[in-house]
C-alpha cells in the first residue's frame, strides 16, 4: 500500500529564520516558556516523527558559537551524503522520500547495556541541548549549524563501557531499497566511523536529531547522526543503526577508501594539508561565490576543549 505524505511544506513556511533567531534571542534573555524557565535539566528528549516537526524544549549549550548560523536553505540542500548520491544536492533530492522511523539502534561489545533499542527509547533519558557548531569539511568548505542534539557522553556514560572498551564504532543503516546510493559502490557499505572513548566522552561530541529547532531533515541523517566540531565533517556520520564498544581502532570508511588521504582522526589541522589541496583556508557556503576564503583554525577553533586529547600524539602522523 502507498502511503502518500502531505505535500512538500518548504523549511520555511514551518519555522522562518528570522522567526528562529527572534526564539533564540528570547530564550538567550532567560525567557520562560510554555510557563517553564528552560534550563538543561529534566528534559527528556522526545523526538516528533513528522518532516519539519518542532522539537520541544530545548537547553541551550555554553559550547555554542556566536557566529551567524547559515541558513536552513544552505543547510539542507548542500549535502554529503553518499547513501543518496554523491552530488551535493542529491541528497535533498533524493532523501526526500526516505522513512526515518520505525529506527533501531543496537549497541554491542564491550558494554553492560547493550542490545536492540528503538530511536525513542533510546534517546528519551537525555536532554535536548541546543549547539550551534562550525562544521568544516575535508573539502575545504564550512558552515555554521545550530544543531539539536543530546550529549555523546551522557549516552556513552549511560551504556557504562567496560575497561577494554578503548573505542566506539558507529555505523549507518545499510538498506538499498531505501538508500539509492548505495546500489553503487561509491564506498564499501555501511558507511563506519569511529571515536576514541575520550573523544566520544568530550562535551563536544553529539548525537544531532534536529537542526533550527525542528527534527534533523533527511538528508542530515536523519533520525540521529554524530556531530564531532573539531574533526572533518566526514566524521559526522549519519542514519547510525549501530554502536559498539570496541578494543581496537575500527576501520572507517574514507580510511579504507583512500588510507593516504583520510585517517583516523581526521582532526581539523590548517597545518597538515590533504594530498591534493591545502587544508590551510575554506571557504564558508553562502559568503558569496567571490568571497575570499578564511583562514581555518586549529582543531576548527576548539582547541580549548580537545587538544589535551592529543599530547604527546605526533598530528601530521596521525592525521
Ligand atoms: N552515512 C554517511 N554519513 C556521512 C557522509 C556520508 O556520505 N554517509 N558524509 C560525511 C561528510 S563528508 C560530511 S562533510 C558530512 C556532511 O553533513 P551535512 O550534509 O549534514 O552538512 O556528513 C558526513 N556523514
Ligand atoms: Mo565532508
Amino acid at each position: 500500500m502507498l502511503i502518500r505524505r502531505p505535500p512538500d511544506i518548504r523549511p520555511s513556511d514551518i519555522t522562518s529564520e528570522e522567526n528562529y533567531l527572534n526564539r533564540r534571542d528570547f530564550i538567550r534573555a532567560g525567557a520562560v516558556v510554555g510557563g517553564s524557565i528552560l534550563a538543561p535539566s529534566a528534559m527528556a528528549a522526545i523526538v516528533p516523527e513528522a518532516h519539519g516537526a518542532k522539537l520541544g524544549d530545548v537547553a541551550r549549550s555554553k559550547y555554542s558559537t556566536d557566529e551567524a548560523p547559515n541558513s536552513f536553505e544552505d543547510i539542507s540542500t548542500y549535502n554529503n551524503y553518499y547513501e543518496f548520491g554523491t552530488g551535493k544536492a542529491d541528497p535533498y533530492k533524493n532523501a526526500q522520500d526516505f522513512e526515518p522511523r520505525p529506527w533501531t539502534l543496537t549497541v554491542e561489545g564491550h558494554a553492560e547495556k547493550t542490545g536492540t533499542f528503538d530511536f525513542d527509547d533510546f534517546v528519551k533519558p537525555f536532554d535536548l541541548e541546543e549547539r550551534i557548531y562550525r562544521m568544516r569539511c575535508v573539502e575545504a568548505w564550512s558552515m555554521v549549524i545550530p544543531w539539536v542534539g543530546i550529549s555523546l557522553a551522557e549516552v556513552v556514560k549511560y551504556l557504562r563501557p567496560t575497561s577494554k572498551a578503548k573505542f566506539v564504532a558507529f555505523e549507518t543503516l545499510n538498506d538499498p531499497s531505501r538508500m539509492p546510493g548505495q546500489r553503487r559502490r561509491s564506498l564499501d557499505w555501511p558507511y563506519r566511523e569511529g571515536l576514541t572513548i575520550a573523544e566520544a566522552t568530550n562535551p563536544l561530541s553529539i548525537l544531532a536529531v534536529g537542526l533550527y529547532g525542528q527534527v534533523l531533515p533527511n538528508q542530515n541523517g536523519a533520525p540521529i547522526r554524530l556531530v564531532v566540531p573539531w574533526k572533518y565533517g566526514f566524521k559526522g556520520i549519519k542514519g547510525i543503526v549501530r554502536m559498539r564498544f570496541t578494543e581496537k581502532q575500527p576501520k572507517t570508511s574514507w580510511n579504507m577508501a583512500q588510507a593516504r588521504e583520510y585517517g583516523f582522526y581526521a582532526n581539523v589541522n590548517p597545518r597538515v594539508d590533504h594530498p591534493r589541496w591545502s587544508q590551510a583556508r575554506e571557504r564558508r557556503i553562502g559568503s558569496g561565490l567571490f568571497a575570499s576564503k578564511q583562514p581555518t583554525l586549529m582543531f576548527n577553533g576548539y582547541g580549548e576543549e580537545v587538544a589535551h586529547l592529543y599530547k604527546g600524539l605526533d598530528l601530521r602522523r596521525n592525521f
